[in-house]
């Protein structure tokens, strides 16, 4: 197995539901990557060691991903120059209301890119863009999936489409 060069970290394990179709979709890229379950809160002290030696450890990009007053990913951004993505996950209460404007209202000088509620597809997506920005062979298998995606869409709208 190669050297992951993408971090999944999670507050929880209870987030790890959540976080699984981000998983997928970097395995179904052949993107390596590693799934930690660190909180901001309850052990502060990894969530330092983690970030700040993330990219000596070959990391290039960073999904952080927690719910409630969800620091995570500001923390770990905090720490790192990598760029992290964060996933507000929906708690018991508000939504995920709490986590979304906990992770997107970072103020000026440590951005976190935010992806919508749950949307841990969406930030694996995003990570695999950034790393397609260098890596042809990634590129190429963005546009194929950008194409896969364009062709079942149009099949919808043969099965749908109809006047009345
Ligand atoms: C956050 O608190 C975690 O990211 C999780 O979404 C939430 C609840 O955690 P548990 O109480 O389920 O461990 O830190």
């Amino acid at each position: 197995m190669s050297n992951p060069i993408v971090g999944i970290v999670m507050g929880s394990q209870s987030d790890l539901e959540v976080m699984e179709p981000a998983a997928k979709t970097l395995e179904e890229f052949g993107i390596p990557y590693e799934i930690r379950v660190i909180s901001a809160h309850r052990t502060p002290h990894v969530a330092f060691e983690y970030a700040s030696k993330a990219r000596e450890n070959g990391l290039k990009v960073i999904i952080g991903a927690a719910g409630g007053a969800a620091h995570l990913a500001g923390v770990l951004a905090g720490l790192t120059t990598l760029p992290v993505i964060g996933v507000p996950v929906m708690g018991k209460s508000l939504s995920g209301l709490d986590s979304l404007l906990s992770m997107v209202q970072m103020p000026p000088g440590v951005p976190v890119g935010c992806v919508g509620v749950n949307a841990s597809k969406n930030a694996a997506l995003l990570a695999v863009r950034m790393l397609g920005i260098e890596d042809k062979a990634v590129a190429d298998k963005l546009e194929a999936f950008k194409k896969a995606q364009a062709e079942a869409v149009v099949k919808m709208d043969q099965q749908v489409s109809r006047q009345g």
